[in-house]
């Protein structure tokens, strides 16, 4: 990833070797992966389902940066983003971005304050039809690993134990994860030290907490357990399926006692699987009656474009096979998990890359076809995000507002979405509604849209959500929405 502000030093040609590394090594990786394993996958996942049991498909971004280093650990974002952002791209999803440093500002003390901050930006999402997954965010494990300056973020100073340790100076945020003082802080955080017990036991209690505090908002959908997760010492599937599987599987067990229904999603380790490497997470038991309400949500930055490429040439088929393979992984980590929903909790570029809307349109294409709820990385002003720093819309805008059905009553499988029609697999049950996003140029007109269906009869039209209502047949197992009558 290219450089965002972070203060450059002596160890950035190093960088760059090790980067280069890796990249080596994955794609080598990649590709005797993906030619190996692929066959194998299903070809959709079951989708979150509401309250009421209906499927959703979930679109929308993660918000907002600002929150990270923040005083009051909230982002900056009024109610009209909410709305601008709903008109301009139909979204009906946020991964919201919160902090434990927030939550539990000293050791056992809760702000329910800040809770009640966040209560309020979640209702301005739920008035507009959202659903919200709260994110407990970090990067880097805190702001506390080089105390003064804006580096990490998301746990409290008063957890953060760097045993005096180094923390250097580099010019790619992620090649902070690889010094001392931040391997140590991990090694605390997940007691490989033997010295600190008590901060996970902290972090856990920190969920309930937040659980207590939105179990009855129907509008959050999800908790997702801790952002990219890193092992410090301990790396790979002897982390995953070790300390980072008993963490979830204790966060689980203490949410459930206040909140039975949310869904909890769990994130792999970043390093490696966010570049398509497989995941050694182990399937956690969710003790809620009814069905297990466990997701699996990865992230994904092809490494050939994360270290600054677009998406053409030699790049862009090195994108494309890491692509492949973290799909198929992802496929097979879902159905080990327990038949499992997936939420691209993160992917995105730098959109002025040659390309870039390409593979944005490729991503989406994929999470269409094989059922995945997206939160596009993000939703911050600037070269990655819909609008730039003055707020005026960007070439993200437009390749964002494509045609899907936000919810349907019963099962949806692969969605298809072109200009010329949407078409969407279904297993219609109870009142067999669907309701769709057409976006502007799909459907024109103030009134009612001009657009042909089959499988299904029109019975609504909502302008402002632009969300058209529709019963699917009886029987229908396919519907279709295509522009013009
Ligand atoms: O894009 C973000 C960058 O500006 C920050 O310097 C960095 C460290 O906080 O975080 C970046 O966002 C990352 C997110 O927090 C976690 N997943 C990868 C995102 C893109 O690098």
């Amino acid at each position: 990833m290219v450089d965002r502000g972070l203060p450059r030093g002596p160890g950035s040609r190093r960088s760059r070797r090790w980067t280069l590394g890796i990249v080596v090594a994955l794609v080598v990786a990649g590709v005797v992966v993906s030619g190996v394993r692929s066959a194998t996958s299903p070809d959709e996942v079951p989708t979150l389902t509401d309250d009421e049991g209906r499927a959703l498909v979930l679109r929308g971004f993660s918000t907002a940066g600002s929150a990270k280093s923040s005083p009051d650990g909230l982002p900056t974002l009024r109610p009209r983003d909410v709305s601008r952002e709903n008109a301009d791209m139909g979204t009906n999803f946020v991964r919201f971005l919160i902090s434990w440093r927030a939550v539990e500002p000293r050791p056992g003390e809760y702000d329910q304050r800040y809770l009640d901050d966040v209560a309020e930006r979640v209702d301005w999402y739920a008035e507009r039809g959202y659903h919200v997954m709260l994110d407990m965010h970090q990067d880097l494990y805190g702001g506390g690993i080089v105390p003064g300056e804006a580096l990490g973020n998301g746990a409290p100073a008063w957890a953060t134990y760097t045993d005096g340790l180094p923390v250097g100076q580099h010019d790619m945020w992620e090649l902070y994860y690889l010094e001392p003082g931040v391997v140590r802080a991990f090694d605390n955080f997940w007691n490989a030290t033997g010295a600190h017990p008590e901060l996970q036991e902290h972090y856990v209690d920190a969920w309930k907490v937040v659980a207590e505090r939105f179990t009855d908002e129907p509008a959050v959908i999800a908790y997702d357990l801790m952002n990219e997760p890193y092992g410090g010492s301990l790396q790979g599937p002897a982390f995953e399926a070790g300390p980072l599987t008993s963490l979830y599987q204790s966060i689980t067990d203490e949410i459930r006692t206040v909140d039975d229904s949310t869904w909890l999603c769990l994130e792999p380790q970043a390093m490696g699987v966010n570049w398509a490497t497989p995941t050694g997470l182990g399937p956690v038991d969710d003790p809620r009656e009814g069905p297990a309400r466990i997701a699996y949500c990865p992230h994904l930055y092809p490494l050939p474009m994360d270290v600054g490429g677009g998406y053409t040439g030699t790049t862009k088929a090195l994108v494309d096979g890491t692509v492949r393979t973290w799909l198929g992984n992802t496929m097979r980590t879902a159905e080990r998990l327990g038949d499992v929903p997936v939420v691209l909790g993160e992917f995105g570029l730098d959109t002025t890359k040659p390309g870039a809307l390409e593979y944005v349109d490729a991503v989406y294409d994929m999470a269409d076809e094989h059922g995945f709820a997206i939160a596009y990385w993000s939703r911050d002003p600037g070269t990655w995000g819909p609008y730039d720093a003055k707020g005026e819309p960007r070439n993200l805008v437009d390749a964002l507002d494509r045609p899907y059905p936000r919810s349907v009553a019963g099962e949806i499988g692969s969605i298809e979405a072109a200009e010329d029609g949407l078409e969407f697999e279904v297993q219609p049950s109870g009142d067999r509604v669907a309701r769709v996003y057409l976006p502007p140029d799909f459907a024109a007109g103030a009134g009612r849209p001009e657009v042909t269906v089959s499988g299904a009869k029109v019975t609504g039209w909502h302008r402002k959500e632009r969300e058209l209502e529709l019963t699917v047949d009886t029987g229908a197992t396919e519907v279709e929405v295509r522009p013009g009558s």
